[in-house]
């Protein structure tokens, strides 16, 4: 899929606020820091479309940006970032939780985490939740370029005995992706044409 064009349609906090239209609907989130701005920067080839930078949390919206004028991309904000009051952290993951529930247009969340680390509770939790409330999902692995195609492979392979180890039935549809030497790219914007398609024909 060629992206022709990608523009900032809203922000807010209420999931009763997002867009009307009736387009599928693709969220990222992962932990602070782990890439995701840059990611979506990459995805859809525009260097400010999403703001990258070394603050984490400062991203505390839910964000649609619309894509090709036929899908919302979602910026949501990072979890686990320990600079915020608990009070900020409670409403965040009210308003979080809302989208995940209540979105019905949501037809993939991408999960991004750091390729160079192991499995951390925060981000099993959250795959857990989404896996109890049938939300449909896919793992990012990101920053590929910071480590050798072998040790990618292997931290993978740790991920995923990790996950089945705790109780998981499969290992979910994964990725890998650089912002830096555009890994991934072409994977994942084919595998949201796909999904695109299946809703445009009412299979989902
Ligand atoms: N080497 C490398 N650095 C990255 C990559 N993606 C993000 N970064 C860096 O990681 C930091 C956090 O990135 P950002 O996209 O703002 O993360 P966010 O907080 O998840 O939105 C920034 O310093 C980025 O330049 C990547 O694929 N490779
Ligand atoms: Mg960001």
């Amino acid at each position: 899929m060629q992206i022709k064009s990608a523009e900032f349609i809203v922000s807010n906090s209420e999931v009763a606020k997002c867009p009307t239209e009736k387009l599928p609907e693709y969220a990222f989130i992962g932990r602070s820091n782990v890439g995701k701005s840059s990611l979506i920067n990459m995805l859809t080839g525009r260097n400010k479309l999403a703001k990258t930078s070394g603050t984490p949390g400062k991203t505390q919206l839910i964000n649609h940006f619309k894509i090709n004028k036929n899908w919302f991309l979602v910026d949501l904000p990072g979890y686990g970032y320990a600079r915020v009051s608990k009070s900020t952290k409670k409403e965040f993951q009210s308003f979080i939780t809302d989208y995940f529930k209540q979105r019905k247009e949501l037809v993939c969340t991408f999960v991004l985490i750091d390729s160079r680390h192991t499995p951390q509770k925060i981000d099993v939790d959250f795959m857990e939740f989404l896996a109890e409330n049938e939300i449909p999902f896919a793992i990012i692995f990101t920053k590929t370029d910071k480590l050798k195609p072998k040790a990618i492979t292997q931290n993978i392979t740790k991920y995923k005995e990790g996950m089945l180890k705790s109780n998981w039935a499969y290992f979910p549809t994964y990725f890998t992706s650089s912002s830096s030497n555009k890994n991934g790219k072409e994977e994942i914007l084919n595998f949201i044409d796909s999904i695109n398609k299946d809703f445009n024909a009412g299979n989902i």
